[in-house]
């Protein structure tokens, strides 16, 4: 019975760590989808798909991971998407202050992964609408 349980954890731990991702960067469950103005919210932060975990990682995700998943000063400084805006502006944190579990100081105006408006970058090939993998040239 024990070892069901641990299988049990582990299994859903797995399935549930990319939204834990979520938890560790300000208004993590805000972030605004660049293709409907905001309409909606962006889910999986980290990729080009907003609402699945493809194996595309957008700039921010790639960034996030060199923090080693850890909101820092450096990486809320940096504009991972290159649209001339910081992750910390984008995601409500301007001053770059928030830590996990705290109250950010403003809301997400923007995605950190995604250059907005889209198509704006040139370093970014980025297209709405893309549901699947391969959603930015390469
Ligand atoms: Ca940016």
């Amino acid at each position: 019975m024990n070892v069901l349980a641990i299988i049990s954890f582990v299994c859903c731990s797995a399935v549930l760590g990319h939204p834990y991702y979520r938890d560790l960067i300000p208004n993590g469950y805000g972030v605004p989808n660049p293709c409907d103005g905001g309409a909606t919210v962006w889910e999986a932060v980290g990729h080009y798909n907003p609402l699945h975990h493809t194996v595309d990682k957008n700039p921010f995700a790639q960034a996030f991971a060199a923090a080693g998943h850890v909101w820092t000063v450096a990486l809320c400084q940096a504009d991972s998407d290159g649209d001339g805006v910081t992750n910390g502006a984008e995601l409500g944190d301007p001053t770059c202050v928030w830590t996990a579990g705290g109250s950010p100081t403003g809301r997400a105006t923007g995605h950190p992964g995604i250059c907005n408006p889209v198509g704006s970058c040139p370093g970014q090939a980025f297209t709405c609408n893309c549901h699947g993998h391969n959603c930015v040239g390469k």
